[in-house]
């Protein structure tokens, strides 16, 4: 992350990464994921369960080691969970060279994955605008005399191109450091009618990195093309899981899938 990068994440709370993968990596990133958004939705209403906190029930999927939870109906989305225990392909992601050089950059000390989501976000969906202003410390973005000193951050990885018609990850600017809460909090109003809030278009392969602290939703989706991300969050080593289905739990990684991470894949899953 070199100095205007630092600056930019500062100033506006998110950074878009341009070409984060190669195509390569983006093609089979998005193979494996339509053969699991497949498996998942063929399984949604099965046994056994797991109610999150946060209100939904989840398919926990024992075989492939994912929660998801969902539909593909017209407006709705499909979240599956803990997606790496469930196919090799996504391997690649977990001590991503590139992708840890900014984590490292942004969060100090002990750095661990805490929440590991595809999003597949059907036509005609949002998603609500959420977080910015004062907010609980696990999602706090701060800074101290050894620089940017965030909780949790995510990276998003594209694995095709979006634009604001087919439901762009959006923001509002500078929201991470309002001393406000932003009075639309809670009306579950469309994201992009929130003032100041912007569409963040990309092309496959590209990432973005934010902090949890800024005002964050998802543009409408008025195309008929599916919108399809890989969420990747990041905090200090003491973050317990923030993945809607296992909410402040042991982040779930089954033994078999730490068996096959290296040494550093697998730090980023041991608490400390
Ligand atoms: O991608 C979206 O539509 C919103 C994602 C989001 O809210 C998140 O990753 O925290």
């Amino acid at each position: 992350m070199d100095a205007r990068e630092t600056y930019e994440f500062d100033r506006q709370g998110y950074l878009v990464i341009r070409t984060m993968l190669t195509p390569q990596e983006t093609a089979a990133l998005a193979a494996a994921t339509d053969e699991l958004e497949a498996h998942a939705l063929a399984r949604l209403s099965l046994p056994p369960r797991k109610k999150s906190l946060w209100g939904p029930e989840y398919h926990a999927n024992r075989e492939r080691g994912y929660h998801a939870w969902g539909s593909n109906e017209e407006g709705k989305t499909l979240m599956i969970e803990d997606f790496f225990n469930a196919s090799t392909a996504f391997d690649l992601l977990v001590h991503h060279p590139r992708t840890m050089a900014y984590i490292r950059a942004i969060v100090q000390g002990r750095i661990r994955i805490n929440n590991s989501e595809i999003r597949i976000r059907y036509p005609g969906n949002a998603t609500g605008a959420h977080m910015g202003g004062p907010i609980d410390h696990k999602y706090r973005y701060g800074v101290n005399g050894r620089g940017i000193d965030c909780m949790m951050v995510r990276m998003v990885y594209f694995l095709h191109d979006v634009s604001a018609e087919q439901g762009a990850f959006c923001v509002i600017p500078g929201t991470h450091k309002s001393a406000f809460t932003d009075p639309a909090w809670g009306e579950g109003g469309a994201p992009e009618e929130e003032p100041g809030m912007i569409p963040l278009e990309v092309k496959a392969g590209d990432a973005i990195l934010f902090t949890e602290n800024l005002r964050h939703g998802g543009f409408t989706n008025r195309s008929r093309q599916t919108r399809k991300t890989l969420h990747v969050g990041y905090g200090p080593g003491w973050m317990m899981s923030q993945n809607i289905a296992t909410m402040d739990e042991p982040q779930f990684i089954t033994p078999e899938t730490l068996a096959r991470f290296n040494a550093e894949q697998r730090a980023l899953f041991v608490l400390g």
